[in-house]
Order: C-alpha cells, then structure tokens, then sequence
C-alpha cells in the first residue's frame, strides 16, 4: 500500500504542469515576479506597484506582477540580476552599480564626479547616450533587459567616526555594492572597499564593527536606520548611480511579443512618478536623519576637488575606449 501510494504521489507531482520560474500561470493570466531591495513605501518600491498596476490594467488582467519588496527574495541585488539570467525572477529593480559587473559599459554612466547635478544625469540618461547604455544592457548578451532609469540622487560617505576631509578616509573599511571600480575609488581615497553585504545588512556590519561606515543616498541612509550606527554624513557626492528596473530576457521571450511592448511601455511611464517620489523621500529622510542628531559635514569647492582629483586613475581604466563619449557626457547641457 505504502509503495503504491509513493507511487501515486510521484505520478502527481510529474502531472502538475511546470511552467518558467519566473511566472506561474493559472487559466490565462501570467504572474510574474519583481524583487526589490528596499521597504514598503521607498520611491523605487511605489514605481514597483505603479508598474505592477499599469501592467494588469494595460493587459485587462492578463498580467499580474507580484512585488517581492525588502530583499525577501535577494538581499544582494547581484543574486536577482543571476535570477533574472537564468529566468527564475521576471523583474529585479536595482542599482546600475552591480548591473556593471555583468555589463561594463555601464560604469561610465557612473564614474566618480561625472555629472554636474541631477540635472546633468537626467538630461544624459533620457538622452541618446543614457537611451543607447539601456539598450545595452540586452545587446551585450548579458540575457537582462534594461527597461527603464529611476533617480537615486547623488551618494555620500557616512560613518561612525567625523570625515571631514579626504585624509580622514584613510584606512577606513567602507561597504560598498559589488562593483570593483568603486572598490578601487575607494582605495584611491585612502580606504579599504568592503563588498558582498546587501544594503539590508549594512546597519549590522558597522554596528559590529565589521565596517566602519559606507556610503549611499539621504533615502537609503534613513530608510536602512544606518544613521543611528554611523551617525556622520559627508556632502562629498562621489556618485550619481541611477537604478535600473531590469527583466529577464528569458521571461520576456516566452511572453507574448504584444505583452512585451505593453510591459517596456508601462515601465517608461513610472520613470516620472518615481522621479516625483524620490524629490519628496530625499528632502524628507535629510530631515528625519537631521533631527535625530546625525552630524552632516558640508566640503568646499577646494576640498571636493581633493576627492576629485583622485579619480583620475578610474576614468583612464573604466574610461579607456569611451573617451569620446565621456567627453560628449560632460559637455551635455553646457
Ligand atoms: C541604494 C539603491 C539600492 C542598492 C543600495 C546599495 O537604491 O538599489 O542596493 O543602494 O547600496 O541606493 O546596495
């Protein structure tokens, strides 16, 4: 009896149709899965749901996106970008930062100091040059689909003790996102980049002191709780690093080809509410952090010129083949 009903049992679970990890179907409509590092009610987390819903509304239901919010599926962006690789998830929102390790080009929308202001990225990303590194992302064969830019403002140092200039980097082990060319900005600063903790875990490393401190936006600072372990905050703005809402070139090709226009459509849409978003969380997390006590150290011209100066050995490694194109960057809008 035992052994006919192991049998039964195999038999069914053969039975029950398998369909792409990265959706499930059930009598017409796909569900297709997003991961996202941040909370509930971060700017990315609300483009996420507004994606989600312009989706299911364009495809009368047909399509259903589910936000997996938090990094409960990955709490390292690299883990969803594999994901998305091998078709397991059908979206990750994440940062340009680790996409570069899969895709290279992309570190020169991100080299140190690049952009004038939030302006300058905007009018680069939105223009031919952002438009073609999206593009990229697929032709490169890297099987992701790029399919739109989020804003993540510009990225400071924080940490347990003062920086108040480029000498107080010096031996200091800072977290970074799996990137090597942001490892070397470090160490070209005087540091020791630190990778391979999800933005998750970064509150703990420091308050164990695996870290001394690392580096991000106003939102993320705010939203992980990291001031409360690393309570300085340098204006230093090192980098601009958009995010990029990814999918799976895997998923999308067993999708309709109709469906597929319809999804890179309703993602372009949310670039503009996430925008909106984000200018609201970064005034508000500044003062959260503010008056909670966190100590921010503004640079003079001078004194971010000495961070500055220090890149040069990036742009000739990460830049060497994009020099014109680098050029074009900088003159955007000038
Ligand atoms: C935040 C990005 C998030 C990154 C995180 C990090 O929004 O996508 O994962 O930084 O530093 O600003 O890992």
């Amino acid at each position: 009896m035992k052994k006919i009903l192991v049998a039964l049992c195999l038999v069914c679970a053969i039975a029950i149709p398998v369909f792409a990890s990265g959706s499930s179907e059930k009598s017409g409509t796909v569900t297709l899965t997003l991961s996202e590092v941040h909370a509930e009610g971060y700017p990315t987390t609300l483009a996420d749901y507004e994606f989600a819903r312009l989706v299911e509304e364009a495809t009368e239901g047909r399509i259903k996106i589910e936000v997996f919010s938090g990094g409960t599926l990955y709490g390292e962006e690299t883990g969803s970008i594999e994901a998305l690789q091998i078709g397991d998830i059908a979206f990750a929102r994440v940062s340009a930062s680790p996409v570069a390790s899969y895709v290279p080009a992309l570190n020169i929308i991100q080299l140190p100091y690049l952009y004038r202001d939030g302006e300058h990225m905007w009018q680069v990303l939105n223009g031919p040059i952002g438009q073609d590194m999206l593009a990229q992302i697929q032709e490169s064969g890297s099987g992701l689909v790029g399919l739109a830019y989020y804003d993540a403002g510009s990225r400071n140092f924080y940490t347990k003790t003062p920086v108040k200039s480029v000498e107080d980097m010096k031996g200091l082990k800072i977290r970074l996102q799996n990137n090597a060319m942001m490892v070397e900005m470090v160490q070209l600063l005087g540091g020791n980049g630190v990778t391979g903790i999800g933005p998750n875990d970064v509150y703990s490393a420091i308050q164990q002191g695996v870290i001394d401190g690392a580096e991000n936006n106003w939102p993320t600072y705010e939203s992980m709780g990291d001031y409360q372990v690393a309570p300085y905050f340098v204006l230093d703005g090192h980098t601009r690093v958009p995010e990029v809402l990814l999918a799976s070139e895997e998923v999308l090709n067993s999708l309709d080809p109709a469906d597929v226009e319809i999804i890179k459509e309703c993602a372009k849409q949310t670039q503009a509410y996430e925008i909106e978003q984000w200018a609201l969380r970064e005034q508000s997390s500044q003062e959260k952090v503010v008056s909670e006590g966190v100590t921010v150290t503004e640079l003079t011209p001078e004194q971010i010129s000495e961070f500055q100066a220090l890149m040069g050995p990036l742009y000739e490694k990460y830049g060497a083949g994009y020099e014109d194109l680098i050029q074009e960057i900088i003159n955007t809008g000038l």
